[in-house]
């Protein structure tokens, strides 16, 4: 396995959040560069120029592996599998492979918009549709749970990678607006997500959530005026 692994991310970003679990999980030692999005960056802060040269869209989460990078949460956390063959977290065979894939894709297009509908939101009604979305999204993902405990196949696999953020921001959600009933299997997959090695690394301290709630909170007031 190789060591010479590093992240550029930073803990706000979901889709980094994403490959900083799967690294963890997968015992994956790693440099984690701290690279704020744009949004959360001082003024004199300066980006590193291999982030420049390998990021398209100069988006968090990026990879490097020895000197190869790569930026965008699923394609890497993908690279990752097929570089780093131990402990995967996708398994072995078409079929269990194309159900965890299937499954990354929905989350990413049913829970991630809508969830970044929830905080990125500033007029009510649209906060509001995408609060309706987002309860759908949970109840769904809490039905593949019912039968493994987890969301794609018998094991933790990068479901859950992609997955996470939403548990690690749960509670910020909630401040921000997203009033609806969470999917008792959702909510309990959430609680056996937190016995994996991986959520240590994700695990949002209260100072964290009281920062995402007040950093969005100021956005609303900003673009609402
Ligand atoms: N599709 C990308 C989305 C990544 C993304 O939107 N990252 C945000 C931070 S959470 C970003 O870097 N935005 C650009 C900026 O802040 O300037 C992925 O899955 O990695």
């Amino acid at each position: 396995m190789t060591d010479d692994v590093a992240l550029y991310g930073h803990w706000i970003c979901p889709f980094a959040t994403r490959v900083q679990f799967a690294l963890r999980q997968r015992g994956i030692a790693h440099e984690l560069i701290d690279l704020p999005p744009s949004a959360v960056r001082g003024p004199v802060f300066e980006l590193p120029p291999e982030f420049v040269e390998h990021s398209p869209r100069l988006e968090i989460p990026m990879l490097r592996i020895g000197d190869r990078y790569l930026a965008d949460s699923i394609p890497v956390l993908e690279w990752m599998e097929s570089e780093i063959p131990d402990h995967p977290l996708l398994p072995a065979g078409e079929p269990a492979r194309a159900l965890v894939r299937e499954r990354m894709a929905w989350i990413d297009r049913n829970a991630f918009r809508p969830m970044v509908g929830v905080y990125y939101g500033t007029d009510p009604d649209r906060i509001a549709r995408a609060v309706v979305k987002l309860a759908d999204a949970p109840a769904e993902m809490g039905q593949w749970t019912e039968e493994t405990g987890w969301l794609a196949g018998p094991g933790v696999s990068l479901a859950e990678a992609v997955a996470m953020p939403i548990h690690v921001r749960m509670a910020g959600l909630q401040r921000l607006g997203f009033s609806a009933d969470v999917s008792p299997s959702f909510t309990a997959h959430g609680e056996r997500c937190r016995s994996l090695s991986g959520w240590d690394a994700v695990e949002w301290t209260a100072e964290q959530c009281d920062e995402f709630v007040g950093r969005f909170t100021a956005y609303r007031r900003k673009h609402s005026a």
